[in-house]
């Protein structure tokens, strides 16, 4: 879309995850047949039903960035993502990213009708993904992960995580800047779960609005069902999507522009909710409207 702002301003963007892979950590196998290929019928009901609850983007995903994950080559992560996302272009208006590190994948991706790509390393994978997303004016999503998925936990270590994450978003939105991508379709992304120790995490949410300021561009966050949700309250993977409702209405609150989650009837009332609170603001760091 080219010329197109990433998020709308005046509301907060759902977007909704369908990974059509193996081994998510937690959807992974359930958009898959036994071949290993898109169940294109469970996918479009999926789809349906995240539309019908709300969601504005639609996520595809080929490859898992758990951490621990293996990468994945890019002919297996295009035999997984590009019939899904064709699939769903024909069936639906909505608008469909792509979350890949790949260049050669997110082609095939916008080639079969993908308007974002969702690049959870920032660029750092594969640099010539800005140069593409230049060329088709596709929409970018630059995450914070330092290293890769298979290591990013190993070695954690930041002594001001706002502050470091805002540093290296911003050299990632330079990239993407120097490529060709225009402001306007650039969105940042702190990175939740990625290579960050529990208390990275809370900072992170908890100072969206910091980081907004610093990097000057959108702000994306994805806390959904991630592990730090579970050293909080306890519970097992497949009942954090409340605690995700509240990770994602602190972050709103604080100006987060945009959400991905699993649950998209739940976290559209979250960042409803959320960002009427942020408009009825008084102290002086509300400062005007809420964005
Ligand atoms: N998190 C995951 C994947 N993609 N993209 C963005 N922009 N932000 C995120 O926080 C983010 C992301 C990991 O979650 P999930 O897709 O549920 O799992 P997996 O990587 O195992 O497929």
């Amino acid at each position: 879309m080219p010329g197109a702002t990433i998020f709308a301003p005046d509301r907060v963007t759902i977007v909704g995850v369908l990974n059509a892979t193996p081994d998510s950590f937690s959807d992974g196998g359930r958009l898959l047949d036994a071949s290993g290929a898109v169940d294109v019928p469970a996918l479009l009901r999926a789809a349906e039903a995240m539309l019908a609850e709300g969601a504005d983007v639609l996520d595809v995903g080929g490859e898992s960035t758990r951490p621990g994950a293996e990468t994945v080559p890019a002919a297996e992560e295009i035999r997984r993502v590009a019939p899904a996302i064709a699939a769903l272009a024909k069936r639906f208006h909505a608008r469909i990213s792509v979350d890949t590190r790949k260049a050669e994948v997110a082609a095939a991706a916008l080639d079969a009708g993908a308007s974002l790509v969702n690049d959870v390393s920032g660029l750092r994978f594969d640099p010539s993904l800005a140069a593409l997303a230049a060329r088709r004016g596709a929409g970018l999503v630059l995450g914070h992960l330092r290293g890769e998925p298979a290591t990013m936990q190993c070695d954690v270590r930041f002594a001001d995580v706002v502050r470091e994450v805002g540093d290296e978003l911003a050299e990632s939105v330079a990239r993407a800047r120097a490529a060709g991508v225009p402001a306007e379709a650039i969105a940042v992304d702190p990175g939740i779960g990625f290579g960050k120790r529990l208390a990275d995490n809370l900072a992170l949410l908890a100072n969206v609005g910091a980081l907004r300021a610093r990097v000057g561009q959108p702000v994306l966050v994805g806390p959904s069902r991630k592990r730090f949700l579970g050293e909080i309250t306890g519970d097992p993977v497949e009942a954090r999507d409340v605690a995700t409702h509240a990770a994602c209405a602190v972050a709103v609150f604080q100006g987060a522009d945009a959400v991905r989650v699993h649950d998209v009837a739940g976290a559209r009332r979250a960042a409803l909710l959320a960002r009427a609170l942020r408009a009825a603001r008084r102290d002086a760091a509300a400062g005007g409207p809420a964005a």
